[in-house]
């Protein structure tokens, strides 16, 4: 994947900064998680002068996940700035497997509690779209629409005895 950005300055937007930090991670990402995220492999541009569009190409991010990416940029002195916004990145390239409901990606494709309190997070404060889109629209909706319809069916599944399973995937 890609990352682009616009390049910020040395002193708020002029000038031309003097280095980056661009950090990935599971979880999305903050200032009080900063130190958890691991610095993105590749060689990192150098700073180009404030306003310019840049980019850096990430490899090597597994199927099935879900990254946050962020960067931090410094100015000759070593003062550091916060951390810019969050982008997510979800890669599929397995797509939905099985039957719905998987909404965390894990490996073992199950359907239990930990998706149920991911799909809670998303709906209400958006912090994890799910890996697998298709994964998130437990209940099978046409329009592929994740909503409180999704999080409704799964807990009827996990809590109903003889409740159905979620749908197989398309
Ligand atoms: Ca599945
Ligand atoms: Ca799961
Ligand atoms: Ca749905």
């Amino acid at each position: 994947m890609t990352l682009h950005w616009i390049a910020p300055g040395d002193d708020l937007m002029s000038g031309t900064a003097a280095q980056y930090d661009i950090r990935c991670a599971r979880f999305p990402i903050s200032e009080a998680n900063w130190q958890e995220c691991n610095p993105v492999a590749a060689e990192k541009p150098l700073p180009l002068p404030a306003g310019k569009p840049q980019e850096i190409t990430i490899t090597g991010l597994e199927d099935r996940s879900l990254y946050f990416f962020a960067i931090k940029t410094a100015d000759e002195a070593g003062n550091w700035s916060p951390v810019s916004n969050i982008v997510s990145f979800a890669i599929c390239e397995g797509g939905c497997v099985g039957i719905r409901g998987n909404f965390d990606a894990d490996q073992m494709e199950q359907v239990d509690i930990a998706d149920l309190v991911r799909i809670v997070e998303y709906l209400f404060d958006g912090s994890y779209p799910p890996a697998c889109p298709e994964e998130g629209n437990i209940n099978g909706d046409p329009n592929g629409t994740i909503d409180i319809s999704d999080l409704s069916y799964l807990v009827n599944f996990l809590f109903e005895p003889g409740a159905p399973a979620p749908p197989a995937c398309p």
